[in-house]
């Protein structure tokens, strides 16, 4: 199958016992998550080849985030655990409508020790599609260089790119970010974006603003997430919607990664813009019906037989 490469940081993930206000949890599960490793996963699940380059920390936390990707199936080469540097932690909160906020335990994370020369063009053998999202160039002014060198080597080698702004305020401001983003954007062809992160980067989600956004940097699909009110592309001089499947989240965070290895799957098997729409869709939702950023992402034959609403026999 296709071939794809993501690179960013990992962390083990504790999820709450018990929704409510954190002060009040007593009990954690410990899980892994982090943005990209968790759209990894999500094309690893789906059948692609999948790759992911980070650096975790040189620890037993690190370990467990290594042999989980290792176990998913994806291609763990430009893993490195770095001794000195402990993994990164975060904490979430969960409501009773599956939201929540995370609290990170994420200092001197060990992907700081990424440097532009560790980047190079053999990574990108045997890679259809690179994809990249907003958190890792958060964490640190350097990744925004290792972001470009990467993206840059992938547009010489006519390689498609994916981004996903995936804002957290957490990490830096909306000033630094948008910069950023300007900087990568030229660089990008398929832009995955919820709609109040784009609002936030333009000041404007009007979807004139939005086509000028995708003119001005030359972006063929500009997809547009939107949580239980769907999603919709604009490409080819033209919008395709497609309405949300109607699930009870539980937990929703990692729906949006789940969104972007759908989309990026059926975008590399050619599927026409609303089934592309409809598969990722599909994808986000069952993501959130499970607790945990990536337990829910769903395998080939889950996403059709939900799309299809197939019976499936269970027992
Ligand atoms: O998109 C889900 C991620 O936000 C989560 O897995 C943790 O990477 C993470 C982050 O930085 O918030």
């Amino acid at each position: 199958d296709f071939g794809v490469l993501t690179l960013g940081d990992a962390l083990i993930t504790f999820n709450p016992s018990v929704t409510g206000p954190m002060r009040y949890v007593p009990t954690f599960s410990r899980k892994v998550g982090g943005a990209e490793l968790n759209f990894a996963i999500g094309c690893a699940r789906l059948g692609l080849n999948s790759k992911w380059v980070s650096r975790l920390g040189g620890d037993e936390f690190g370990r467990v985030i290594y042999n989980f990707a290792r176990g998913e199936g994806i291609d763990v080469s430009e893993v490195k655990l770095v001794e000195g540097y402990p993994t990164s932690l975060n904490f979430k909160e969960i409501r009773e409508d599956g939201s929540g906020k995370t609290f990170y335990y994420r200092y001197q994370s060990p992907i700081l020790t990424m440097e532009p020369s560790d980047i190079t063009e053999q990574m990108l053998d045997g890679i259809d599609l690179v994809h990249l999202t907003g958190v890792f160039m958060a964490i640190d002014k350097k990744n925004i260089e290792i972001t470009k060198k990467l993206l840059i080597l992938a547009n010489q080698k006519n390689i498609p790119v994916s981004f996903d702004p995936n804002i957290r305020l957490k990490l830096w401001t909306i000033e630094e970010a948008t910069a950023a983003y300007m900087n990568i954007f030229p660089y990008v062809d398929i832009l995955l974006t919820g709609l109040d992160e784009i609002e936030m980067i333009l000041g404007d989600s009007t979807e004139q603003a939005l086509v000028e956004c995708a003119k001005r940097f030359k972006i063929s699909e500009l997809v547009i997430k939107d949580g239980g009110n769907g999603a919709r592309v604009y490409t080819n001089n033209n919008w395709y919607k497609q309405e949300a499947f109607q699930v009870t989240p539980i937990d929703t965070v990692g729906a949006g990664d789940g969104f972007d290895a759908g989309y990026i799957y059926s975008y590399l098997h050619e599927y026409e813009p609303n089934e592309r729409l409809e598969f990722a869709n599909g994808v986000g939702a069952l993501v959130t019906t499970v607790s945990g950023d990536n337990e829910g992402l769903p395998e080939l034959s889950e996403v059709l037989a939900f799309i299809r609403n197939d019976k499936v026999i269970e027992r």
